[in-house]
């Protein structure tokens, strides 16, 4: 079934220089980029984002984290696009995820792991209607 997904690229591998390649390795596993925007989050912004992690230790390093730069926001659509972009994306943390994924390439850390991906459809949709309310 034909699925849209959010997915962003988060602060460090836009300082890191790797919007481009992130983006060229998500054309080139099959996915339209649907929506497309770069924005610098607000406090705000990105706690209602991640208010599911609001009582978890790190909510306010990830806060922190993901307002500390510009981001790149995507709607990516494909056949089964949130399992496919998650699959892609790799493990959250860098050092155990699977060589060619995104984080394996590209993440430093578990708090800056550079991609966000939505973890099932009723995410997707909240994700994609919080950044893009014109496609919900
Ligand atoms: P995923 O992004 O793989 O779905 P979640 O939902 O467990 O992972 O975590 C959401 C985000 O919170 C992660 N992408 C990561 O940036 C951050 N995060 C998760 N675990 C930690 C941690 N132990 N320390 C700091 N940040 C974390």
């Amino acid at each position: 079934m034909v699925e849209k997904t959010l997915a962003i690229i988060k602060p460090d591998a836009m300082q890191d220089g790797h919007k481009d390649a992130i983006i060229a390795l998500i054309k080139s596993n099959g996915f339209d980029v649907v929506a497309q925007k770069t924005v610098t989050l607000t406090d705000d912004q990105a706690g209602g984002f991640y208010a599911e992690h609001k009582e978890r230790s790190f909510f306010g390093e990830l806060v922190k984290f993901m307002v500390s730069g510009p981001v790149t926001i995507m709607v990516l659509e494909k056949d089964n696009a949130i399992k496919g972009w998650r699959d892609l994306m790799g493990a959250t943390n860098p050092a155990e995820a699977a060589e060619g994924t995104v984080r394996k390439q590209f993440g430093r850390s578990k708090g800056e792991n550079a991609t966000h991906g939505s973890d099932s459809v009723a995410s997707a949709q909240r994700e994609i209607a919080y950044f893009f309310p014109e496609l919900a």
